[in-house]
């Protein structure tokens, strides 16, 4: 197991020298943030995260993400030639000594909450989720609140976005997610990087749109798809873990080889459809922290990890999601859970 953080680069709030800081972390996931999605990232870029996350002793191992463009899970026509640079960013990656790349896969929405500051007791607040209340918004007036990962859509984009996607089923999508994959999978291998995809959040269509990347049989026939050990999950505890018939533990074991990095953190379920964001350990919510962990590791996980959305906590404000305090907080607590279930297990 490998303890990342992850960082968003020149514009974060958090700085790198305050990730070097947390005791546990050796290395930072981030990305390329100067280009567009679709777009060939410049070996120049790539060096200059590299050596900044160097001069903090820190390793950058993994890109989180190389975003898939909306083309390519469309199957549009300029899809073949989006696909030819991904190619080629996995093969800049590779060389600048990346292991891992995170991506999704999820139409036009990456995660999607109804509340950015959900008030906790204790004076803290959350991201929450609820259902009833993220329907009752209008994505083509603009009324709907986006988390961190905002793509900010003009009206017209999104409207014409939605209008395309109104012809594409779950299958369509399976079939472009496999063209894609296929492509892409024996690049990847050459290049000596385990593709890891990312969990739909929240693991179920939403705005008619298809989602695909959500439940245990799901994950299955994706592993099937290119059966490569470089075809791999991001396993999203806190994206899986939104549907309480997803059995996290059952699914840690069954899926460990496969699993090249793990998003771990704690919701709390509040209803049909609803919850909200705790801190990580396993008393805060509803998630068996402890249970995934120690099924990670008695199935032999040897990935990278890494802390998912911490609350925000202490006063701190900056990106939702990605303060330092919580995540900090919750990087110690996955990392005591482990030495004690490694130390313990070879007793
Ligand atoms: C949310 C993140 C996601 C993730 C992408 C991967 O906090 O885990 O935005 O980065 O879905 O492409």
């Amino acid at each position: 197991m490998k303890m990342t953080f992850r960082h968003y680069g020149v514009g974060d709030p958090v700085t790198l020298e305050q990730v070097s800081q947390i005791p546990v972390i050796r290395s930072v996931v981030s990305a390329v943030y100067d280009v567009p999605a679709g777009g060939v990232w410049s070996r120049e870029s790539i060096a200059a995260v590299k050596d900044a996350a160097a001069a903090h002793n820190l390793g950058f191992e993994v890109v989180e993400s190389v975003p898939v463009p909306e083309e390519i899970k469309l199957g549009g026509k300029d899809a073949p030639a989006l696909i030819d640079n991904y190619c080629e960013n996995v093969r800049r990656l590779g060389e600048a000594g990346v292991k891992c790349i995170c991506y999704n896969f999820m139409p036009v929405f990456d995660w999607l909450r109804s509340e950015m500051e959900h008030p906790a007791p204790d004076g803290s607040n959350s991201l929450a989720y609820d259902e009833q209340t993220v329907l009752s918004m209008n994505p083509q007036g603009g009324s709907l609140s986006l988390p961190g990962w905002d793509e900010s859509y003009t009206k017209d984009q999104l409207c014409g976005l939605l209008k395309r996607y109104e012809s594409v089923t779950e299958e369509t999508l399976w079939g472009n997610l496999q063209t894609f994959l296929e492509a892409v999978i024996p690049v990847a291998k050459a290049a000596g990087v385990n593709m890891a995809i990312h969990p739909d959040d929240p693991p179920w269509g939403i705005f008619g749109l298809p989602r695909i990347i959500t439940d245990r049989k799901n994950l299955r026939r994706f592993l099937k798809l290119v059966d490569e050990t470089e075809n791999g999950l991001t396993f999203c505890t806190g994206s899986l873990g939104a549907n309480p018939e997803n059995d996290l533990v059952a699914m840690s074991a069954e899926f460990a080889d496969r699993i090249h990095f793990a998003h771990i953190r704690n919701i709390l379920w509040t209803g049909e459809r609803q919850f909200h964001e705790v801190a990580h350990p396993t008393e805060c919510g509803s998630l068996n922290i402890y249970g995934i962990m120690k099924a990670l590791h008695d199935n032999g996980f040897d990935g990278y990890i890494r802390p998912d959305h911490g609350r925000r906590i202490w006063g701190e404000k900056g990106r939702y999601g990605y303060g330092l305090y919580d995540r900090a907080l919750g990087a110690m607590y996955l990392s005591g859970l482990w030495e004690a279930i490694d130390k313990d297990s070879r007793a």
